[in-house]
């Protein structure tokens, strides 16, 4: 994608976890790398309205035995010449008010801002997480 090649931000290996039909919230994960001499930090995230009412930066953390998340209202910063993996169990954009549920095999549009004002267009695919092998509601 050029205007990522041109921020030096790499968008890879991207795909949101597909729901079950009536589902209201979903996960996306990507690996953010970062080419850039200084660091960069995504601020937000936008999704089309006719997929999703609203795109959150979330992190996942252990509270005791519960894994509860929180949205990053800061942001997630990604190191010069680093990565950041966006994956269950930590880091995600949550899709929240989802208009129907996402299927495998569709794709989505997102738009993610980096120091609140450089912007790369990313579309991903909607994809089973075989990943996750349990069945926790988070
Ligand atoms: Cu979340």
């Amino acid at each position: 994608m050029s205007d990522s090649e041109e921020l030096g931000i790499m968008v890879m290996g991207g795909y949101a976890r597909a729901t079950f039909s009536m589902a209201k919230t979903g996960a996306v994960y990507f690996t953010l790398h970062n080419q850039n001499a200084s660091e960069v930090t995504l601020t937000a995230v936008d999704v089309d309205a006719s997929i999703a009412s609203d795109a959150q930066i979330h992190t996942t953390e252990m509270q005791g035995d519960v894994m509860k998340m929180r949205e990053m209202t800061e942001g997630v910063t990604v190191a010069p010449d680093a990565m950041v993996d966006f994956k269950p169990g930590g880091y995600h954009i949550m899709l929240l008010g989802l208009t129907k549920g996402l299927t495998e095999g569709s794709d989505i549009a997102l738009t993610l801002t980096f120091d609140k004002q450089r912007k790369v267009h990313v579309v991903l695919p909607v994809k089973k997480d075989e990943n996750v092998g349990h069945h926790h509601h988070h």
